[in-house]
């Protein structure tokens, strides 16, 4: 695909949008999903199995997203004709990083941690979709964070990324230089949250989200390996984070996910729960078993909203 020769004759809508985003793909060259491994050999063959996604759910670990693959099947199974393995049948596999499963409409994949991994399933997954001729699809990412304020369990649901120096958006390198990018959610896209999250009763915040390249030093945590900041300076920059900019919450990725979005015309949300309240301490002091029941709580979230969109809507 890189030597694709741009032409100004586009073939058809699909070519249309990738080239607006990146001249040098084309629907006629053979792209390899690398990561996850897929190629576009047979682009038949994406199209039947991927064009009707309308949702692409992501989260860091592996273990979450083969939960949430198996809860979407069973919300799901009695709406949408899926293959029986659907929640099972690991399409990543052959590639050994991530984990990807299509269950109906909704694509689910793990992301890993921080911003190297989850530029890579970004825009894999990105181009894998526009290669299929899907539309009006959303991404959203379901995680885990550090709540200011907010106590394990609440979920805040992100207005707008910011960096680990709190500035608004995500500074990207893209061939040699830095470049700056908005970072901002999907305000529709939200307000579905919003009414799910009422839906369901889940407490939850609406905030901004500080996406850190760590998570301890950049999360000015005291109980790194490292450290040459003191107590005073961690509640002075995250104080100063919550009360000026809004931020409610500290993870890896908010502000990657959403800049990417932004950038390639996809509505985005980032939905997390906290699962320490980084006001009180450091360490994550809950128990496995609360955790796992936290860890739903975004899952939950999504399920609603897909639900609500596609069962009802
Ligand atoms: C939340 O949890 C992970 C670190 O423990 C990271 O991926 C994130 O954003
Ligand atoms: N994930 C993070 O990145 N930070 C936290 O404090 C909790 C989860």
């Amino acid at each position: 695909a890189a030597q694709a020769v741009p032409s100004t004759e586009l073939p058809n809508k699909q070519d249309n949008i990738l080239r607006q985003l990146n001249p040098h793909l084309s629907v006629d060259e053979v792209d390899i999903l690398y990561h996850l491994a897929v190629d576009t050999s047979d682009l038949e063959a994406i199209r039947r199995k991927y064009g009707d996604v309308k949702f692409v759910c992501m989260g860091g670990s592996r273990g979450r997203v083969e939960n949430f693959a198996r809860q979407a099947y069973e919300a799901m199974s009695g709406y949408y004709s899926m293959p029986p393995d659907a929640h099972t049948n690991d399409i990543a596999r052959r590639a050994g990083r991530f984990v990807m499963y299509k269950v109906g409409p909704v694509l689910t994949l793990n992301h890993g941690m921080g911003f190297g991994s989850l530029n890579i399933a970004l825009h894999e997954v990105a181009k894998l979709l526009r290669y299929a001729g899907a539309t009006d699809f959303s991404f959203i990412r379901m995680g885990t964070s550090g709540g200011l304020g907010a106590e394990p369990g609440t979920v805040i649901i992100t207005k707008e990324g910011y960096d680990a120096t709190c500035e608004p958006g995500y500074e990207v390198v893209s061939c040699g230089k830095k470049v700056r990018y908005e970072a901002k959610a999907d305000e529709k896209l939200n307000q579905e949250f919003i009414q799910a999250a009422e839906d369901l009763s889940i407490d939850y915040q609406i905030g901004n989200t500080m996406g850190c390249d760590d998570f301890y030093e950049a999360q000015c945590r005291l109980d790194g390996a490292l450290c040459d900041y003191t107590l005073k300076d961690k509640f002075d920059f995250i104080r100063r984070a919550n009360k000026e900019a809004g931020v409610f919450n500290m993870e890896m990725e908010a502000n990657v996910f959403l800049s990417f979005c932004n950038r390639a015309k996809i509505p985005g949300a980032v939905v997390c729960c906290s699962i320490v309240n980084r006001l009180k301490g450091d360490q994550i002091t809950s128990t496995k078993e609360e955790l796992k029941s936290f860890e739903q709580h975004p899952l939950q979230l999504i399920l609603q909203v897909v639900k609500n969109r596609v069962v009802d809507g």
